[in-house]
């Protein structure tokens, strides 16, 4: 079953580019910066870790930081982009939403741009699929020139979400924002408040979010990953575009949610390793997709949590009995809910149908 959902078409609506950063990548990196500086990064630490099943909020977010210790320069994000975008290919990924957050680190030279830029250039340096992150202008007609049509060469469509983080002041995340909208054209489609959630209060980003939507870019929000009913209800109200997680939702959210129809972005794995939710028998997927409510399967961090794609949709499929149709109709309802134009909409919509009769 892994190997059928590792051949069926799928589109990635939530996935962190550091969470995903590769294993053999991030030990390489280590051992490196272990050596040449001595007590920069704590290496037992990150194997002890990287080993772990079961890891609670706490051990995510202290992970992440260890994760950033070893990206000490701006050739590493474009490493590291160029490496997480051919594994989502090779999982089949057709569509991937990329999202991260611009970092500004003064003492190697690196400002929310140049960080951007380096994430962009390793997208391009993708050599063995071809990558097509530049939004086109007229509609999908210039989108045909792929594998459903005689072109064998496998191709991955990539869009960029921009990250702030619950750390970050008003005005670094305006700054974001305003990185989001210059960078437009480079592809990069929206902004996402993510970070522990634990941390800060939403509202400090308030601002910064309106202004986006008020731009027309698409917002997300990292909602209900932990227990906060009034944070719950207030990120419902301000009406984001998606969110993701959705696990500490009580009635009040679900009716709301009813009426708003915002799509879920849903991380079953790190929901369960991270205790967001009991058990997966608990989870909150079986409810939404009995009641055909717009959701998404998603990884989250495919490094931290051990996954890919297809295995989330295999999780999903053992745990919930889906079928492979089931799963197939699963993954191309996820078209409806990307945040790229139309243009790519449409395509995707023609791609997903003109494989489907190979996909019962
Ligand atoms: C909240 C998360 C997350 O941005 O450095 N991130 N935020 N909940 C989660 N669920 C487990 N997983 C990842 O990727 C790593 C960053 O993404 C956010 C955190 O802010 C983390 O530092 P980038 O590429």
């Amino acid at each position: 079953m892994e190997e059928w959902c590792k051949t069926m078409p799928k589109v990635e609506l939530h996935a962190h580019l550091n969470g995903s950063i590769r294993v053999s990548t991030l030990l390489e990196l280590a051992k490196a910066l272990n050596e040449t500086q001595k007590g920069a990064i704590n290496f037992s630490q990150m194997e002890h870790v990287i080993m772990k099943y079961d890891l609670s909020l706490i051990e995510v977010f202290q992970f992440f930081d260890l994760i950033h210790n070893v990206i000490t320069d701006h050739n590493i994000v474009t490493r590291i982009t160029k490496e997480v975008i051919e594994d989502f290919a090779s999982d089949n990924v057709v569509y991937l939403e990329l999202r991260t957050t611009p970092k500004r680190n003064d003492s190697i030279g690196m400002s929310k741009r140049s960080y951007v830029d380096a994430v962009i250039k390793g997208l391009r340096s993708v050599s063995s699929v071809d990558v097509d992150f530049i939004p086109k202008t007229g509609d999908s007609k210039s989108l045909t020139n792929d594998k459903c049509n005689g072109n064998s060469r496998k191709r991955i469509i990539v869009r960029l979400i921009l990250s702030i983080d619950r750390r970050e002041t008003t005005e670094a995340a305006m700054e974001t924002v305003k990185l989001a909208l210059e960078m437009r054209h480079l592809g990069v489609v929206g902004i996402d408040l993510s970070g522990n959630p634990k941390t800060g209060e939403w509202t400090t980003y308030l601002p910064a979010l309106k202004f986006a939507q008020e731009q027309g870019l698409n917002v997300t929000l990292h909602c209900g990953e932990i227990r906060n009913p009034k944070e719950i209800k207030n990120m419902l109200e301000f009406h984001p575009q998606r969110i993701g997680h959705a696990c500490f939702f009580e009635d009040e959210h679900w009716r709301k949610m009813k009426s708003t129809k915002i799509p879920v972005e849903i991380c079953l794995t790190s929901n369960i390793r991270t205790f967001s939710v009991s058990s997966i028998e608990d989870h909150h997927f079986d409810y939404l997709y009995k009641t055909k409510y717009p959701l998404v399967l998603c990884t989250d961090d495919t490094c931290v949590f051990n996954t890919s794609l297809s295995k989330e949709y295999k999780y999903a499929a053992d745990s919930f009995g889906l079928g492979r149709w089931e799963m197939f109709e699963l993954s191309r309802n996820a078209v409806e809910y990307i945040f790229a134009d139309n243009g790519v909409k449409n395509y995707l919509r023609k791609y997903f149908n003109s494989v489907s009769k190979n996909m019962e």
